[in-house]
């Protein structure tokens, strides 16, 4: 029968001596005639009890005991070992253990871990002590936790008391035992008819509750075995995982592979914006950058004067760390040469500043040089170019000559100087195969300078985006170029180690071994001139 059902009839039981009322309200019925009613539902009500109570006997309910079965892994020797340890449950459940005794628990304890053991190791004679100490521990672990779960959550005060404080209470439960003996002697003395009624009832409630508690003994057996039986099986079976966060990292190859991630987008983040400023002599690139960094760095003026290379550390807020670069000028005749001095650089830039006088009408010198940038790097077989940007400089001196109001609206042209800018940029578009949005006119002349940081460098920000994907290649070509070179270096190193070691162990064990010749020719290897 079900636990349930047997606490159903406790409670039944134990209402029984509220039957006198009962009698009251019965005569009650009777007066107000009321009686055959109420007994006629009392009927149909206890006839249903009793059909439900026949119909739950013929079920004849099992004890509900607990099936960890599915939570094993489905192999042979976990089947054959679970098998075992349903066989001692039964054992154990059938030959009524003392539960208070503490020898109950270590002897099922060790009795389900050898019989399981035995599964495993049915060669060794101690299968018990296959057990590697940590995983033991993590099995007290993981048993230490479940109790303590189980504890707080369904026993209540477990939180509170004090094991002094049960130790305490335990007492004082069997003094009122006592107590409660000596009342019912007495109390037999004096109203024999109503203890005999207490007595009949105590009568039918203890064997009731032992049927219970008989069961409730059964379940609490078969539920440590299995238990315990299941934390042997995970350590015997080897699937037991000694740290529980082994999936929350990554594995050490990928865990390196990252680290080298990491380290090379570090690396390229903190890698400055190369911007290259080219043009032709006398253009106005060093006054470009004068401009940018509004402060005379570069050396300008109307005779060529910039040669070679010049870097200088650009920092602007809104954009990154930049080196820019101040490039010698190219005429008409002299491009290739130029940039064959400046490839160098020009195939590690991010962006391409191009100064473009709109008083020089030459445009074949740019257009090469355009072209030699874009041959370069199909050449290096690099597939992102970097965008350009031109700087329209004298624009002021664009006619009309002595007019000079800025602003001029370009997209707009109202004026003859507009339109004169405006012009000059379509010209450019058409010519270079550059769009409007890439050029923006300044002037750069010193003092009167205009269209620098409301034009150009909102011009340059808009090419930020491209700007930052060639920077990323460039950077994980130069990372890997230097990648293998460390890693040659360090190889290397190791090598060179190695073969010294072995070097230094060689003549090591020669010089013991001439020594042992000199000293059996009776020479010492020190006075031996020939060593
Ligand atoms: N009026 C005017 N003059 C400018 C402008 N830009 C540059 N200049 C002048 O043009 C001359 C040449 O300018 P630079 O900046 O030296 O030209 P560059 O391209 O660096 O010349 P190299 O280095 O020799 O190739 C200087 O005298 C500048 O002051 C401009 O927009 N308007
Ligand atoms: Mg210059």
């Amino acid at each position: 029968m079900k636990m349930k059902t047997r606490w159903h009839m406790h409670f039944s039981v134990i209402i029984a001596p509220f039957s006198i009322p009962l009698a009251a309200g019965a005569y009650w019925l009777w007066l107000h005639q009321m009686l055959i009613l109420w007994l006629a539902a009392s009927t149909i009500l206890a006839a249903g009890w009793w059909l439900v109570n026949q119909r739950l006997n013929r079920l004849n309910l099992q004890l509900e005991l607990l099936d960890i079965s599915t939570t094993v892994e489905k192999t042979t020797q976990n089947k054959l070992a679970y098998k075992q340890i349903e066989q001692i449950s039964v054992l154990r459940r059938n030959s009524n253990p003392d539960l208070a005794s503490s020898q109950f628990y270590m002897q099922t304890l060790l009795e389900v871990m050898q019989s399981v053991a035995e599964q495993y190791y049915p060669q060794r004679k101690d299968a018990l002590l296959e057990i590697k100490i940590p995983y033991l521990l993590k099995v007290i672990e993981m048993l230490a936790q479940e109790l303590r779960v189980n504890l707080s959550e369904n026993v209540p005060g477990s939180h509170i008391f004090s094991l002094n404080d049960i130790a305490r209470g335990h007492k004082l439960v069997n003094r009122g035992r006592e107590l409660y003996r000596l009342f019912r002697i007495v109390s037999a003395g004096l109203d024999p008819v109503s203890a005999m009624i207490r007595e009949l009832k105590i009568l039918t409630t203890d064997s009731l509750l032992a049927h219970s508690t008989d069961d409730l003994k059964r379940w609490l057996i078969d539920a440590y075995i299995k238990k315990i039986g299941y934390y042997a099986i995970e350590l015997y079976s080897g699937s037991l995982v000694l740290d529980n966060d082994i999936f929350a990292k990554a594995t050490r190859p990928s865990q390196q592979e990252l680290d080298k991630i990491k380290h090379r987008e570090s690396a390229v983040s903190t890698e400055p914006f190369r911007i290259m400023v080219v043009g032709q002599t006398n253009a106005g690139k060093s006054s470009l950058i004068n401009a940018l960094f509004g402060a005379k760095k570069a050396e300008t003026n109307a005779t060529p004067t910039t040669e070679g290379i010049t870097s200088y550390l650009l920092e602007r807020p809104g954009l990154e760390t930049a080196i820019i670069l101040d490039c010698e000028g190219y005429g008409s005749d002299d491009c290739q040469r130029s940039f064959a001095k400046a490839s160098e650089e020009i195939i590690r830039s991010d962006i391409i500043l191009l100064a473009i006088s709109a008083t020089n009408a030459a445009r074949e010198p740019d257009k090469k040089m355009l072209q030699a940038i874009q041959n370069c790097f199909a050449a290096k077989g690099k597939n992102s170019l970097p965008p350009v940007v031109v700087a329209l400089t004298h624009i002021d001196q664009l006619r009309p000559l002595r007019e000079w109001h800025p602003p001029y609206d370009v997209m707009n042209p109202c004026g003859a100087k507009a339109q004169a800018i405006r012009l000059m940029m379509d010209t450019l578009t058409k010519e270079l195969g550059l769009n409007i949005d890439q050029i923006a006119p300044v002037n750069l002349n010193p003092g009167f300078e205009y269209n620098v940081e409301e034009g150009l460098i909102p011009a340059i920000f808009q090419q930020l985006e491209q700007a930052k994907q060639v920077r990323y290649l460039r950077c994980l070509k130069e990372y890997h170029k230097e990648d293998h070179w460390r890693r040659l270096w360090k190889q290397s190193k190791r090598a060179g180690q190695f073969i010294a070691k072995k070097g230094f162990s060689t003549f090591d064990k020669s010089s013991v071994a001439l020594s042992g010749d000199a000293v059996q020719g009776g020479e010492s290897p020190l006075t031996n001139p020939a060593c």
